[in-house]
């Protein structure tokens, strides 16, 4: 037989064997979609009362941590990276037996899980608060603070693509620089294990496009800049909504002088704009939205929930950001 016809049959072999072990991970990893709320028929072998999987740099997982610390309950603390972190820990198949949908945070009470971060803010305050500490017990004001706790989500697979919905939709689109900051520092080959075992290719492909082209590249393709500029202009329009809400309450938080569940949601957005150097652009300006940031951090929960939690790599962002901006070196076309 000839030596490449050999070559051939090893060739093939490799590809074959590599093809079935693919095949067989990702059935081990499949993911898919998780309704939101309490799922009482799943239970998974925890023994604590309250256990917590989240990130310390996920906006979503801030803000149950605050909920959980406003309400000084104790939890089993278990952190999971996400790729923007260190690594896709969150598609192991350790984390998928605990959410097959791949996101975190996910709140486990007597071990049955509570998918999206706006519900779990519910759940909690259902079990714990008998006496209305974040929940006004006036039923016009809790109608202001159900509002207000949709506002703040993060709604759907695809927020960047609708940040008008929600001021917590408008924050993916003004993360990408920080993204593309710490992506810099992770390996690509981990970036492609979310290409073939996360649901959501879209991001995993964005993210890819970013390590390869760096921070200052990244920030001038034509789609980058439409993303910043939809997701500034609509992130400018919540706060304009809730400048509006907070000279009506006559604050200092959304519901009047009750802090609530909404300026839980409203925190940890204030918190990112901080992250992303957005604050001198969309808030300092305006003074009734500069007090209602300078309360928040007054809070022992942002402290506990936010602060804490600061992600070396995040921090790194933060300065390279507003370095990039103070050298002049900030891409023109996209909001600064
Ligand atoms: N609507 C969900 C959003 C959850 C979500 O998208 N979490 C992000 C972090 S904030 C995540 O886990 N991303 C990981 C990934 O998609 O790979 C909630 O409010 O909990």
């Amino acid at each position: 037989m000839e030596l490449s016809a050999v070559m051939g049959g090893v060739i093939g072999a490799v590809i074959l064997l590599a093809l079935t072990l693919f095949l067989r991970e990702r059935a081990q990893r499949q993911t898919r979609p998780m309704p939101a709320g309490l799922q009482a028929d799943i239970s998974l072998p925890f023994a604590a009362q309250w256990t917590l999987y989240h990130n310390p740099f996920s906006l979503c997982s801030k803000k149950i941590r605050v909920c959980l610390a406003e309400y000084g309950v104790a939890y089993d603390s278990v952190a999971i990276d996400l790729i923007e972190t260190g690594s896709y820990q969150n598609i192991s198949r350790e984390f998928l037996k605990v959410n097959p949908a791949a996101t975190v945070p996910v709140l486990l009470h007597n071990a049955h899980p509570v998918y999206e971060s706006h519900e779990q803010l519910n759940y909690v305050a259902a079990v714990v608060d008998q006496t209305g500490l974040l929940v006004p017990q006036d039923p016009q004001l809790r109608q202001v603070m159900d509002a207000w706790v949709y506002k703040t989500s993060l709604l759907g697979d695809d927020p960047v693509g609708a940040p008008e919905a929600t001021a917590g939709n408008a924050v993916p689109g003004l993360t990408v620089p920080i993204f593309a900051s710490m992506l810099a520092k992770i390996p690509t080959v981990k970036i492609v294990e979310g290409l073939l075992f996360h649901r959501i290719k879209k991001r995993a492909l964005l993210f890819l496009l970013m390590k390869r082209r760096g921070l200052q590249k990244t920030l001038t393709l034509k789609p980058v800049t439409g993303v910043l500029n939809r997701s500034a202009k609509a992130m400018t329009a919540h706060l304009h909504e809730l400048e509006l809400q907070l000279e009506n309450s006559g604050g200092p938080w959304i519901c009047a002088d009750q802090f609530t569940l909404a300026d839980v949601g409203m925190m940890v957005i204030f918190d990112r704009l901080r992250e992303g150097d957005w604050l001198h652009t969309l808030v300092h300006h305006r003074p009734v939205l500069d007090a209602y940031w300078t309360a928040l951090q007054q809070r022992p929960s942002y402290q506990a929930g936010c602060a804490d939690f600061t992600h070396p790599a995040v921090a790194e962002a933060t300065a390279e950001l507003a370095a990039l901006k103070q050298a002049d070196q900030w891409p023109s076309g996209i909001p600064r």
